[in-house]
């Protein structure tokens, strides 16, 4: 087989299909450079000595673990020099960083979620970096947070990384959504599935069962008719999984369909949701969206909700196209 790599097909993205401009290339391999080595901080665990509380918290009164703190910074430093990026925002802190001055500025910022799944991380499960890249908007001199609050549409590339039995990249840059394997012995990303596609029906589901008593209206109807199967008014029966690392629970969606919700609930009500907008809902809704699935907060499209700050949260309905479609339908009769 002639293997392709993630080099090659940026490159092709770039020259043969006017897709990338050359900085967003390389942003692009930059940040999957960085994503090789958390992944080798991933793999090495106890060895490592990367387990375990890092005895902070971060800017969401989370408690940080050492690959949280780990992932960030290789993310920032692969990023901050190469002459690509005006600034970067993470999960894992509480501004905006912009480039040193005595770097180059670029034209790109960079969001992310360094570790995804942190719950997951000491118990050997799969595991992901989120990140998302918008363009600096035209015009204003210094890059500010501001310039970050841009609705999900505007982004330019998304994906996320997801460290489990295999390394496996996933990308969209607005043509459809590509995967690559990490190849240790070779050390690189080769591409290994293209036209990523969800299909619109599925039996599966993924929700935080535990929640259910503070759950709203639609959702637990939602729910109870797929836990009725057969028998029920969905007509079959339903499976479910959680894994509680979201890339995982995406990368499954990704690969054989389903329906992932992480909604609005009763035990924090001013809280729209857990999970944040900008580097975890938004570049996974793109991904699902190019791959032919729907992403909503149940009542709207999340690709086009208006930030108005870095961390913001945001109920979260995705996955294979009908069943998006349905829940959302159950909202709007509430
Ligand atoms: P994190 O970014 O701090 O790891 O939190 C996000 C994660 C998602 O990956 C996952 O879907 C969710 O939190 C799991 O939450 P819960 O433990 O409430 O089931
Ligand atoms: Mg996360």
């Amino acid at each position: 087989m002639n293997k392709i790599s993630l080099t090659r097909y940026l490159v092709e993205q770039q020259r043969d299909h006017g897709q990338i401009p050359a900085q967003l290339r390389l942003l692009l391999e930059v940040v999957a450079r960085a994503c090789k080595s958390i992944s080798q901080a991933v793999n090495k665990g106890a060895l490592g000595g990367v387990l375990g509380t890092a005895g902070s918290e971060n800017v969401q009164g989370e408690v940080q673990k050492k690959l949280d703190i780990i992932a960030n910074e290789v993310l920032i430093e692969a990023n901050e020099w190469g002459g690509h990026l005006a600034a970067m925002a993470s999960e894992e802190m509480d501004g905006i960083y912009v480039v040193p001055n005595r770097y180059p500025q670029g034209e790109y910022l960079l969001l992310f979620d360094p570790l995804d799944g942190s719950s997951n991380i000491d118990v050997n499960v799969s595991i992901g970096t989120i990140f998302s890249v918008l363009k600096k908007p035209e015009g204003g001199s210094a890059v500010e947070e501001k310039d970050f609050l841009q609705a999900g549409h505007k982004q330019v590339a998304a994906g996320y990384c997801i460290y489990g039995p295999q390394t496996t990249l996933v990308l969209t840059v607005g043509k459809g959504v590509a995967m690559f394997t990490l190849d240790r012995e070779q050390g690189s990303f080769v591409l290994t599935q293209e036209n990523v596609q969800i299909p619109p029906d599925t039996q599966e589901f993924a929700i935080n069962m535990s929640n259910m008593r503070h759950w709203d209206e639609p959702v637990r109807r939602y729910i109870d008719e797929c836990l009725q199967g057969k028998q029920g008014p969905r007509g079959k029966d339903f499976n479910m999984r959680w894994i509680a690392s979201m890339v995982a629970d995406v990368h499954r969606i990704l690969t054989r369909g389903g329906l992932f919700m992480y909604p609005w609930d009763k035990r924090e009500p001013n809280k729209a949701g857990k999970l944040r907008l900008m580097y975890e809902a938004n570049p996974m809704s793109w991904l699902v969206e190019q791959a032919g699935g729907a992403a909503t907060n149940a009542r709207q499209r999340i690709l086009d909700l208006q930030p108005s700050q870095l961390h913001e949260r945001v109920s979260v309905v995705l996955g294979s196209r009908h069943e998006v479609e349905r829940v959302t339908a159950y909202h709007a009769q509430q």
